[in-house]
Protein backbone atom coordinates (compact mmCIF):
# COMPACT_ATOMS: atom_id res chain seq x y z
CA UNK A 1 0.00 0.00 0.00
CA UNK A 2 1.48 3.21 -1.07
CA UNK A 3 2.14 6.33 1.00
CA UNK A 4 0.27 10.13 -0.33
CA UNK A 5 2.36 12.70 -0.98
CA UNK A 6 1.84 16.21 -1.15
CA UNK A 7 3.82 17.68 -4.29
CA UNK A 8 3.72 20.95 -5.35
CA UNK A 9 -0.35 21.58 -4.22
CA UNK A 10 -1.70 18.73 -4.32
CA UNK A 11 -2.25 15.44 -2.51
CA UNK A 12 -0.98 12.76 -4.75
CA UNK A 13 -0.48 8.97 -4.49
CA UNK A 14 3.24 7.67 -4.47
CA UNK A 15 2.71 6.04 -7.64
CA UNK A 16 1.80 9.70 -9.24
CA UNK A 17 4.15 11.74 -7.36
CA UNK A 18 6.66 12.00 -9.63
CA UNK A 19 9.67 14.87 -10.34
CA UNK A 20 11.14 15.63 -13.68
CA UNK A 21 14.55 14.88 -14.79
CA UNK A 22 15.78 18.09 -15.14
CA UNK A 23 14.96 19.03 -11.78
CA UNK A 24 18.14 21.43 -10.63
CA UNK A 25 17.34 18.60 -7.25
CA UNK A 26 18.08 16.10 -8.69
CA UNK A 27 20.99 17.48 -11.55
CA UNK A 28 22.65 19.54 -8.95
CA UNK A 29 21.36 18.80 -5.67
CA UNK A 30 20.03 22.35 -5.58
CA UNK A 31 17.74 22.11 -2.43
CA UNK A 32 17.22 21.81 1.08
CA UNK A 33 15.10 19.79 3.17
CA UNK A 34 14.21 18.95 6.69
CA UNK A 35 14.01 15.48 8.85
CA UNK A 36 10.94 15.82 11.03
CA UNK A 37 9.55 13.59 13.78
CA UNK A 38 6.10 13.10 15.09
CA UNK A 39 4.85 10.83 18.69
CA UNK A 40 1.64 9.57 19.21
CA UNK A 41 -0.03 12.17 17.52
CA UNK A 42 2.22 15.26 18.36
CA UNK A 43 4.82 16.76 15.67
CA UNK A 44 7.97 17.40 17.74
CA UNK A 45 9.40 21.18 17.11
CA UNK A 46 7.62 21.49 14.37
CA UNK A 47 8.13 25.33 14.21
CA UNK A 48 11.59 25.22 14.75
CA UNK A 49 12.14 22.85 11.40
CA UNK A 50 10.25 24.65 9.34
CA UNK A 51 11.49 27.65 10.39
CA UNK A 52 15.10 26.37 9.75
CA UNK A 53 14.06 25.22 5.76
CA UNK A 54 13.12 28.67 5.23
CA UNK A 55 16.76 29.99 6.83
CA UNK A 56 18.71 27.25 4.49
CA UNK A 57 16.49 28.11 1.41
CA UNK A 58 17.28 31.98 1.89
CA UNK A 59 20.92 31.57 2.27
CA UNK A 60 20.50 29.93 -1.10
CA UNK A 61 18.65 32.29 -2.48
CA UNK A 62 15.52 29.69 -3.04
CA UNK A 63 12.19 31.27 -3.01
CA UNK A 64 9.62 28.56 -1.42
CA UNK A 65 6.04 29.10 -3.04
CA UNK A 66 4.23 28.73 -0.17
CA UNK A 67 5.18 30.85 3.17
CA UNK A 68 6.13 28.90 6.42
CA UNK A 69 2.75 28.67 7.68
CA UNK A 70 0.72 26.73 4.91
CA UNK A 71 4.36 24.64 4.87
CA UNK A 72 3.36 23.65 8.44
CA UNK A 73 -0.28 23.02 7.84
CA UNK A 74 0.60 21.07 4.40
CA UNK A 75 2.69 18.77 6.96
CA UNK A 76 -0.02 17.81 9.37
CA UNK A 77 -2.43 17.67 6.68
CA UNK A 78 -0.19 14.99 4.91
CA UNK A 79 0.36 12.80 8.16
CA UNK A 80 -3.40 13.04 8.45
CA UNK A 81 -3.74 11.93 4.90
CA UNK A 82 -1.65 8.41 5.91
CA UNK A 83 -3.28 8.00 9.15
CA UNK A 84 -0.15 8.43 11.02
CA UNK A 85 0.34 9.05 14.38
CA UNK A 86 4.17 8.25 14.64
CA UNK A 87 6.09 8.91 11.91
CA UNK A 88 9.30 10.40 10.44
CA UNK A 89 8.10 13.40 7.94
CA UNK A 90 10.93 14.39 4.67
CA UNK A 91 10.28 17.62 3.52
CA UNK A 92 12.08 18.88 0.15
CA UNK A 93 12.10 22.05 -1.53
CA UNK A 94 14.05 22.08 -4.82
CA UNK A 95 15.36 25.00 -7.43
CA UNK A 96 12.72 23.25 -9.75
CA UNK A 97 12.52 22.20 -13.53
CA UNK A 98 15.24 23.83 -15.29
CA UNK A 99 17.73 23.26 -18.28
CA UNK A 100 21.42 21.03 -18.51
CA UNK A 101 23.55 24.26 -16.88
CA UNK A 102 23.73 25.65 -14.13
CA UNK A 103 21.77 28.36 -13.74
CA UNK A 104 19.19 28.48 -11.08
CA UNK A 105 17.48 31.34 -13.26
CA UNK A 106 16.18 29.22 -15.72
CA UNK A 107 14.24 26.96 -12.87
CA UNK A 108 10.84 28.97 -13.07
CA UNK A 109 9.50 27.60 -9.96
CA UNK A 110 10.80 25.56 -6.96
CA UNK A 111 9.81 21.88 -6.68
CA UNK A 112 8.37 21.10 -3.18
CA UNK A 113 6.87 17.60 -1.28
CA UNK A 114 6.25 16.39 2.00
CA UNK A 115 6.58 12.69 2.48
CA UNK A 116 5.17 11.17 5.83
CA UNK A 117 6.11 7.83 6.61
CA UNK A 118 6.80 5.18 9.61
CA UNK A 119 9.71 5.70 11.23
CA UNK A 120 13.17 3.18 11.28
CA UNK A 121 13.82 3.09 14.90
CA UNK A 122 17.04 2.41 16.03
CA UNK A 123 17.97 -1.37 17.67
CA UNK A 124 17.45 -1.16 21.39
CA UNK A 125 20.96 -2.29 21.52
CA UNK A 126 22.16 1.20 20.60
CA UNK A 127 20.94 2.18 23.49
CA UNK A 128 21.36 -0.29 25.72
CA UNK A 129 25.46 -0.53 25.07
CA UNK A 130 25.93 2.30 23.22
CA UNK A 131 27.55 2.18 19.79
CA UNK A 132 31.24 2.20 18.61
CA UNK A 133 32.15 5.45 16.07
CA UNK A 134 35.50 5.99 13.93
CA UNK A 135 37.20 9.65 12.75
CA UNK A 136 37.27 9.15 9.12
CA UNK A 137 39.83 10.77 6.45
CA UNK A 138 36.81 12.80 4.35
CA UNK A 139 36.63 16.59 6.21
CA UNK A 140 33.17 17.98 6.65
CA UNK A 141 32.61 21.09 4.20
CA UNK A 142 34.39 24.41 5.11
CA UNK A 143 32.39 26.93 6.04
CA UNK A 144 33.26 29.27 3.58
CA UNK A 145 32.57 26.28 0.66
CA UNK A 146 29.38 24.69 1.74
CA UNK A 147 28.33 26.29 5.23
CA UNK A 148 27.37 22.94 6.97
CA UNK A 149 24.09 24.90 8.83
CA UNK A 150 22.75 24.89 5.66
CA UNK A 151 20.65 21.80 5.35
CA UNK A 152 20.74 20.94 1.24
CA UNK A 153 20.38 18.80 -1.21
CA UNK A 154 23.87 18.39 -1.31
CA UNK A 155 24.82 15.43 1.10
CA UNK A 156 27.83 14.08 -1.00
CA UNK A 157 30.34 15.12 1.60
CA UNK A 158 27.92 13.05 4.48
CA UNK A 159 27.59 10.06 2.29
CA UNK A 160 31.51 9.73 1.32
CA UNK A 161 32.17 9.73 5.24
CA UNK A 162 29.44 7.24 6.23
CA UNK A 163 30.72 4.84 3.47
CA UNK A 164 34.39 5.11 5.19
CA UNK A 165 32.53 4.68 8.37
CA UNK A 166 30.38 1.58 7.12
CA UNK A 167 33.57 -0.16 5.47
CA UNK A 168 34.98 -0.27 8.82
CA UNK A 169 32.73 -1.72 9.80
CA UNK A 170 30.84 0.83 12.16
CA UNK A 171 27.58 3.03 12.05
CA UNK A 172 28.45 6.63 12.18
CA UNK A 173 31.70 8.29 11.29
CA UNK A 174 33.08 11.08 13.03
CA UNK A 175 33.46 14.50 10.80
CA UNK A 176 36.62 16.74 11.56
CA UNK A 177 37.32 20.39 10.13
CA UNK A 178 40.70 21.04 8.27
CA UNK A 179 42.48 22.04 11.54
CA UNK A 180 41.44 18.45 12.99
CA UNK A 181 39.00 19.94 15.34
CA UNK A 182 35.82 17.65 15.91
CA UNK A 183 32.45 18.81 13.99
CA UNK A 184 29.74 16.43 13.70
CA UNK A 185 28.61 13.32 12.70
CA UNK A 186 27.22 12.22 9.25
CA UNK A 187 23.56 12.85 10.87
CA UNK A 188 23.54 13.28 14.11
CA UNK A 189 25.70 16.04 16.12
CA UNK A 190 28.11 15.09 18.94
CA UNK A 191 28.11 16.44 22.91
CA UNK A 192 30.95 15.32 25.75
CA UNK A 193 30.41 15.49 29.40
CA UNK A 194 33.04 16.16 31.44
CA UNK A 195 32.44 16.76 35.01
CA UNK A 196 29.68 18.85 35.34
CA UNK A 197 30.60 20.45 31.68
CA UNK A 198 28.40 19.59 28.77
CA UNK A 199 30.29 20.67 25.47
CA UNK A 200 29.36 20.47 21.77
CA UNK A 201 31.33 22.66 18.77
CA UNK A 202 30.14 26.13 17.82
CA UNK A 203 27.56 26.19 14.76
CA UNK A 204 30.58 28.73 13.31
CA UNK A 205 33.02 25.98 13.14
CA UNK A 206 30.25 24.47 10.32
CA UNK A 207 28.07 22.19 12.08
CA UNK A 208 24.13 21.56 11.39
CA UNK A 209 22.25 23.38 13.98
CA UNK A 210 20.85 20.35 15.64
CA UNK A 211 17.31 20.71 16.65
CA UNK A 212 17.72 18.01 19.18
CA UNK A 213 21.73 19.60 19.91
CA UNK A 214 19.34 23.06 20.90
CA UNK A 215 16.69 20.67 22.63
CA UNK A 216 19.66 19.20 24.56
CA UNK A 217 21.50 22.39 25.27
CA UNK A 218 18.03 23.14 27.00
CA UNK A 219 18.11 20.41 29.03
CA UNK A 220 21.38 20.79 30.56
CA UNK A 221 20.32 22.88 33.21
CA UNK A 222 17.86 20.35 34.56
CA UNK A 223 20.23 17.66 34.58
CA UNK A 224 23.02 19.76 36.68
CA UNK A 225 25.35 20.16 33.34
CA UNK A 226 26.92 23.79 32.14
CA UNK A 227 25.98 23.57 28.81
CA UNK A 228 29.32 24.82 26.42
CA UNK A 229 29.28 25.83 23.13
CA UNK A 230 33.09 25.42 22.43
CA UNK A 231 35.22 23.97 20.00
CA UNK A 232 37.59 20.38 21.25
CA UNK A 233 39.77 17.73 19.57
CA UNK A 234 39.73 13.90 19.51
CA UNK A 235 42.05 14.53 22.50
CA UNK A 236 38.69 15.51 24.37
CA UNK A 237 36.28 13.10 23.19
CA UNK A 238 38.66 10.28 23.87
CA UNK A 239 38.90 11.68 27.66
CA UNK A 240 35.48 12.51 28.47
CA UNK A 241 33.68 10.89 30.56
CA UNK A 242 30.75 10.34 28.24
CA UNK A 243 30.03 10.78 24.95
CA UNK A 244 26.84 11.05 22.64
CA UNK A 245 25.26 12.13 19.61
CA UNK A 246 22.34 13.50 19.15
CA UNK A 247 19.76 13.66 15.75
CA UNK A 248 16.21 13.46 15.05
CA UNK A 249 16.31 9.86 14.03
CA UNK A 250 18.72 9.19 16.60
CA UNK A 251 17.62 11.42 19.64
CA UNK A 252 20.51 10.53 22.29
CA UNK A 253 22.59 7.90 21.43
CA UNK A 254 25.81 7.01 23.92
CA UNK A 255 29.08 6.50 22.14
CA UNK A 256 31.28 3.96 23.65
CA UNK A 257 34.24 3.57 21.77
CA UNK A 258 36.04 6.37 19.32
CA UNK A 259 38.89 5.04 17.30
CA UNK A 260 39.60 2.02 19.31
CA UNK A 261 39.60 4.61 22.54
CA UNK A 262 36.67 3.13 25.18
CA UNK A 263 34.70 6.34 26.70
CA UNK A 264 34.18 6.31 30.02
CA UNK A 265 33.14 3.33 31.28
CA UNK A 266 32.18 1.81 27.88
CA UNK A 267 28.55 2.02 28.80
CA UNK A 268 25.86 4.03 28.47
CA UNK A 269 27.05 6.59 31.39
CA UNK A 270 24.38 8.17 33.51
CA UNK A 271 24.43 11.95 32.10
CA UNK A 272 23.25 10.57 28.86
CA UNK A 273 20.67 8.59 30.78
CA UNK A 274 19.02 11.30 32.08
CA UNK A 275 19.21 13.47 28.93
CA UNK A 276 17.47 10.61 27.26
CA UNK A 277 14.60 10.43 30.26
CA UNK A 278 14.33 13.93 29.84
CA UNK A 279 13.83 14.62 26.35
CA UNK A 280 11.79 11.55 25.95
CA UNK A 281 9.65 13.33 28.49
CA UNK A 282 9.33 16.39 26.57
CA UNK A 283 8.68 14.14 23.01
CA UNK A 284 5.57 12.85 25.20
CA UNK A 285 3.74 15.75 26.10
CA UNK A 286 5.14 18.53 23.82
CA UNK A 287 4.33 19.25 20.01
CA UNK A 288 1.94 20.59 17.58
CA UNK A 289 -1.29 18.02 17.57
CA UNK A 290 -1.60 16.85 14.08
CA UNK A 291 -5.26 16.49 15.01
CA UNK A 292 -7.11 19.38 16.54
N1 LIG B 1 24.13 16.96 11.63
C1 LIG B 1 23.83 16.60 10.37
C2 LIG B 1 24.87 16.68 9.32
C3 LIG B 1 22.53 16.16 10.06
O1 LIG B 1 22.22 15.80 8.81
C4 LIG B 1 21.93 16.44 12.40
C5 LIG B 1 23.23 16.90 12.63
C6 LIG B 1 20.95 16.43 13.53
O2 LIG B 1 20.01 17.49 13.39
P1 LIG B 1 18.53 17.40 14.02
O3 LIG B 1 17.91 18.69 13.65
O4 LIG B 1 17.86 16.22 13.36
O5 LIG B 1 18.69 17.23 15.47
C7 LIG B 1 21.56 16.09 11.08
C8 LIG B 1 20.17 15.65 10.75
C9 LIG B 1 19.01 9.92 8.67
C10 LIG B 1 19.17 11.37 8.45
O6 LIG B 1 18.30 9.27 7.88
C11 LIG B 1 19.58 12.19 9.47
C12 LIG B 1 19.74 13.57 9.27
C13 LIG B 1 19.51 14.06 8.04
C14 LIG B 1 19.11 13.24 7.02
C15 LIG B 1 18.92 11.88 7.20
O7 LIG B 1 19.59 9.40 9.64
N2 LIG B 1 20.15 14.27 10.38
Amino acid sequence: MGLLIYLDGKMLPESEAKVSVFDHGLLYGDGVFEGIRAYHGLVFKLDEHVRRLYRSAATILLKIPIPPEEMALRILETLRANNLRDAYIRVVVTRGKGDLGLDPNKCARATYFIIASRIQLYPPEFYEKGIEIITVPTRRNGVEALNPAIKSLNYLNNILAKIEGLNAGVHEALMLNQEGLVLECTGDNIFLVRGRDLVTPPIYLGVLDGITRQVVLGLADAAGLQPRETPFTRHELFNADEVFMTGTAAEIVAVSKIDGRVIGSGRPGPMTQKLLDRFRELTRKEGTPIHE
